[in-house]
């Protein structure tokens, strides 16, 4: 029985990754997670582009239009939306991750929700970089694993 599974070895191609300014602190300790990860898996810098936006909302037009490009093998999304800051966490968490599955949906490129939703700062801060781990991290191995497995589909 052949089973498919994306591996991390260190794929082809060049990286989008979309920030979000909302949050500064966070998403840009989630982008250096993002970055860490992509370079111990063999994807230098230079093959990283990297866009910023005003907040998580905005994140999905960049991210459809940059794969609707075709010019990276997968798109990375990097936000914060923090329930306890806003009273429309809802609309902004909600459309942001909406968006971003559609963006995927709609061309076929891989495009990844590392999107931090929290209810306190003090999670956001343990989620990007501190108790639990780096999302932005975890975001671009996610990449690397749809892009392997990407690559095995409709080539056997
Ligand atoms: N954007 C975020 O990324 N995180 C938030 O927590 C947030 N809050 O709290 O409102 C937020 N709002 C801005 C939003 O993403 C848009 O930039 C804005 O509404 C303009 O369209």
């Amino acid at each position: 029985m052949p089973i498919y599974e994306g591996d991390f070895s260190p794929p082809s191609g060049r990286f989008a990754i979309v920030a979000s300014r909302f949050n500064s602190l966070v998403t840009e300790a989630l982008l250096a997670g993002c970055r860490d990860a992509f370079v111990r898996h063999g994807v230098a810098d230079d093959r990283l582009d990297v866009y910023w936006v005003p907040g998580s909302f905005e994140v999905p037009l960049v991210a459809r239009k940059l794969a609707e490009s075709g010019a990276h093998a997968s798109v990375i999304c990097l936000g914060c939306v923090i329930r306890g800051e806003t009273g429309h966490y809802d609309h902004v968490a909600g459309q942001a991750a909406g968006g971003i599955l559609q963006a995927g949906l709609a061309t076929g490129v891989p495009v990844i929700f590392g999107v931090l939703t929290t209810e306190t700062v003090e999670q956001a801060l343990n989620r990007s970089g501190l108790k639990s781990g780096n999302k932005g991290g975890e975001a671009a191995m996610a990449a690397i694993e749809m892009v392997n497995l990407l690559g095995k589909i409709g080539g056997q």
